[in-house]
């Protein structure tokens, strides 16, 4: 009889587990950190072009600049700006710090220089198109709260109601095998 029991409560285990990762796997709108230029990152003598293109970026994703302070820098610019490389303006945002991370928070285009002078015309620039997250998280109601948080405040209540179900199971199983 208890062994019944315990074979039974084995595969509702199973069960909430397999929901569980579903759930998971659903939800893949997690924000993404992207470190410009990857391993070398922001320096001159990289084609940032081809580095723009290789990533989908999303409502919510952070860029992130690193390089030495002082030897760069990353001006968010408009796209004329981006294309004459002239920062008198057009200029959006500017960073200096050697570690800028720059949060995406617009689906929109987005222009990057460095200002410096002569890195611009050499390469240190590129832009970006920020699409809205996916289909998981667009709703009116995330919108209202930061997309970073929208899929992380959402698993731990499926595992809460997860663990909730377990011990529903445990009670009617009680229940019914003694
Ligand atoms: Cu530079």
């Amino acid at each position: 009889m208890e062994e019944a029991m315990f074979s039974k409560y084995c595969s509702f285990l199973i069960m909430i587990l397999m929901a569980n990762l579903l759930f998971l796997k659903g939800c893949t709108a997690t924000s993404e950190v992207h470190t410009v230029g990857d391993d070398e990152e922001w320096n001159d003598g990289k084609d940032f072009f081809s580095w723009s293109q290789k990533y989908n970026f999303s409502v919510g994703d952070v860029l992130r600049f690193k390089y030495v302070k002082g030897q760069h820098n990353a001006y968010e610019v408009r796209e004329t700006t981006y294309r004459s490389c002239d920062a008198s303006s057009g200029v959006l945002a500017k960073y200096e710090s050697g570690d800028d991370q720059v949060k995406l928070n617009q689906a929109k285009k987005y222009w990057f220089i460095c200002n410096v002078p002569g890195h611009c015309l050499g390469g240190m620039r590129f832009g970006i198109d920020v699409k809205e997250a996916s289909a998981a998280s667009t709703s009116s109601q995330m919108e209202a709260s930061p997309p970073l948080n929208s899929c992380k405040s959402y698993v731990p209540l499926r595992w809460r109601m997860g663990i909730f179900i377990h011990i529903f199971a445990l009670g009617i199983l009680l229940r019914f095998d003694f």
